[in-house]
């Protein structure tokens, strides 16, 4: 008689197998089925809802009865603090680096806009007005902390040791952009500085950081000697319209994952105001939702988003690891990215009059200057040295050969499958036919990198 083979465990009971008890409890006040039911009580004791009161008159919430929840600021747009408890906790020379992250990124952006424009590379996306919420955030990570990117957050790699080389490697692709050319210009990683490569479908980045800071979490319960870390995970408001958002802040809450997920309300989501694309009081009006700890703040202060990611970081930590949201409010102040006329959909005064208001670069500067550590001859200085680093990492890229074009057919199956095969002779075959039409010779070993191995 043949034998019955034993099924596997159902995967809640693998789980169980794999990850340690503590991991997979709900905590007490999650657990409302087991709250003893008091008779008479005057709160709902229903499993789904926990704390609310009964009431004898009938009535609904209405989002207007609530007022909008604050902005956090430190410093105001003149540079002068209002926050009475805070005190800078970096030296000047350690705001000054922050600064010149800052402004090497917006000065790179001017550059690399225009070569966009020149046809020197094929697509770029600027951070003008949103320095602060990247450099701001960063600078209150851990190294070891793992960051997922949306896009146009080019101050964080900066920050964190990118190198100007590196962002234009990735943006020229060529033999030294660790994606091989794969990747659209702007979608950067990197594996050293613990950011994981940007992707352009939005809000995949937000599952991912949850699935990771769970993963965190439970190596951190298998080796309570292993350094405590956070996901940060990086989105805008439209983005936050995808359904990955209600996935990753509802599973992060649930399973208490060690996650800051910032928001960056910068207004626009490419044509889509704001005000477009919900109705209700910003994202961080969800965040409360979904029960997690949440901090709205003013994006154009460097401090603010700083002071608040340090919080962020330090709950996110505590009772063995939990999210929090938060918003940071600022102005996208160019173009979505340059595939995108701005003013085809928004006024150009009202662009001018954001840009006389506020700007994340300058207000910092005023707080420097009034601290006595920055003056106009500094700013011409840092100015003048970066764009001669930008341009000189922009021409040593430029110069530099592409991918061998093999690659492109690599890296997905361990051997070439026989289709592949194919494919790689055909565009071989193709090339060499038409070698008038490409310039194979910019590629690292030409059309020979296509020849069998
Ligand atoms: C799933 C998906 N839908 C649409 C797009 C096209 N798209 C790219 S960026 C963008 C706007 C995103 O806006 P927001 O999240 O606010 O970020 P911002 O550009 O303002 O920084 C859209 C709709 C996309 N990349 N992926
Ligand atoms: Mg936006």
């Amino acid at each position: 008689m043949k034998r019955i083979a034993r099924r596997p465990p159902p995967s809640s009971q693998l789980l169980r197998c794999l990850v340690p008890q503590t991991a997979v409890t709900p905590v007490a006040h999650r657990n409302a089925s087991s709250v003893s039911q008091r008779p008479d009580s005057p709160h709902v004791m229903f499993p789904g809802a926990l704390k609310s009161a009964f009431i004898n008159r009938m009535r609904f919430e209405r989002p207007e009865d609530y007022p909008a929840m604050p902005t956090y600021r430190a410093v105001d747009q003149h540079g002068e603090v209002v926050d009475p408890n805070f005190v800078p906790d970096l030296s000047d020379e350690e705001v000054i680096k922050l600064y010149h992250d800052m402004l090497t990124v917006s000065i790179m952006d001017l550059i690399m806009f225009d070569a966009q424009r020149q046809g020197r590379i094929s697509f770029y996306m600027v951070s003008a007005g949103e320095e602060a919420v990247a450099v701001g955030t960063a600078s209150a990570l851990a190294k070891e902390d793992v960051i997922f990117c949306q896009y146009r957050e080019q101050a964080v790699f900066k920050q964190r040791g990118f190198t100007l080389n590196d962002f234009m490697n990735q943006l020229f692709a060529n033999q030294n952009d660790p994606g091989k050319g794969r990747n659209m210009p702007v979608h950067y990683g990197s594996k050293e500085l613990n950011i994981h490569t940007i992707s352009s479908p939005l809000a995949t980045q937000l599952p991912q950081a949850s699935g990771a800071a769970y993963a965190l979490k439970i190596q951190r319960m298998q080796n309570p000697d292993a350094p405590p870390r956070v996901v940060a995970a990086y989105f805008g408001e439209g983005a936050a319209s995808e359904g990955d958002f209600h996935a990753a802040l509802n599973i992060a809450a649930t399973r208490s994952c060690p996650v800051i997920f910032i928001c960056r309300n910068n207004g626009y989501a490419i044509s889509t105001p704001s005000l477009e694309q919900y109705r209700g009081d910003g994202i961080a009006s969800r965040g409360i939702g979904y029960g997690i700890e949440t901090i709205r703040v003013d994006g154009n202060d460097m401090w603010a988003v700083r002071e608040a990611t340090k919080k962020a970081r330090e709950l996110a930590l505590q009772d063995g690891g939990k999210p929090v949201l938060i918003e940071a409010m600022t102005y996208r102040v160019s173009h979505h990215s340059t595939s995108d006329d701005s003013f085809a959909y928004r006024a150009r005064v009202e662009v001018e009059d954001w840009k006389r208001r506020d700007n994340p670069i300058s207000r910092l500067r005023k707080w420097m200057e009034a601290k006595g550590c920055w003056d106009e001859n500094k700013e011409k200085e840092a100015r003048d040295s970066i764009r001669r680093d930008v341009l000189k990492a922009f021409s040593e890229a430029e110069k530099m050969k592409k991918p061998p074009i093999r690659a492109m057919f690599e890296d997905v199956y361990e051997e070439l499958t026989p289709d592949l095969k194919n494919q790689m002779k055909e565009l071989r075959d193709h090339l060499q036919r038409y070698p008038e039409e490409y310039e194979v010779d910019q590629f690292v070993g030409g059309v020979e990198s296509l020849d069998p191995k």
